[in-house]
């Protein structure tokens, strides 16, 4: 197996067919599909079930540890048995049409950023300036608080090398939601890891509801907080 695709989940139901169906016309070989489900109450692994009938390489799974979006992808990651591991949205916002662009990068780097800020990245569609206002916020204190310089530590599309994860893992916070910006602060403290960016369009949610909320971005500035004091402890 060489690709692992991870699909963290909450109230999905409805866009999981056509995504998986997506993901097995885009022209990858050698793959397999994890979806890692927080107890949706819209019973989003039963449309999982009934698309992948009988196969094997398309797995669905609920995440029996700690709620929340990055317990969910530790999970999906640690369960993989792809050399390399790829998160990507559950709501068809990640478009299936670069999926395999950012895993060809991977196959030449350990740690791949699907960038909406960088050559061949954008948005399908106008985001309200407020959207946009938080994203390039986040972004930013990212950059000034961590020292990530990456164009967009925040897209939640990214591909791994599952010997960098496993390198890392065991510093990832048990909780929090922006694994990809925890990753990529973990990785570039090490030096030795090739870290490199994808242009992706961002694109409109499906169907369904979006999750973002005041709690998450609570929850941002609490991990930007952490990890900034983890990093002066060690070199203290
Ligand atoms: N397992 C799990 N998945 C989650 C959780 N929160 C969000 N997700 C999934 O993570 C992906 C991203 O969440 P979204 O709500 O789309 O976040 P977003 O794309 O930043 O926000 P929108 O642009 O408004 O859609 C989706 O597939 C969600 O279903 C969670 O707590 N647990
Ligand atoms: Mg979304």
């Amino acid at each position: 197996m060489h690709y692992s695709i991870v699909i963290p989940t909450l109230n999905e139901r409805e866009n999981m067919a056509p995504l998986l169906s997506r993901i097995d016309q885009c022209g990858l070989k050698d793959y397999e599909i994890i979806v890692v489900d927080d107890h949706s109450p819209d019973h989003t692994l039963e449309a999982v079930a009934a698309y992948a009938g009988e196969r094997k390489d398309i797995i669905g799974m609920f995440n029996e540890g700690i709620k929340g979006l990055s317990p969910s992808i530790v999970q999906g990651f640690s369960r993989a048995n792809g050399e390399i591991l790829c998160c990507m949205d559950g709501d068809l916002q990640h478009d299936v049409k670069d999926l395999k662009g950012l895993l060809d990068a991977a196959d030449q780097a350990d740690f791949v950023i699907g960038s909406r800020y960088t050559a061949g990245g954008g948005f399908a569609e106008r985001w309200n300036p407020i959207r946009v206002l938080i994203s390039r916020t986040a972004t930013l204190m990212a950059r000034v608080i961590l020292g990530v310089q990456a164009s967009d530590p925040m897209s939640g599309f990214f591909a791994i090398r599952k010997s960098a994860f496993l390198a890392v893992r065991d510093h990832l916070s048990p909780r929090g939601f922006k694994i990809m910006l925890e990753l990529l602060f973990l990785l570039k403290k090490e030096h030795s890891f090739r870290i490199t960016e994808y242009g992706i369009t961002f694109g409109k949610r499906l169907h369904g509801k979006s999750k973002l909320s005041m709690r998450v971005i609570r929850e941002y500035l609490a991990m930007l907080i952490r990890l900034r004091m983890s990093h002066r402890k060690k070199k203290g």
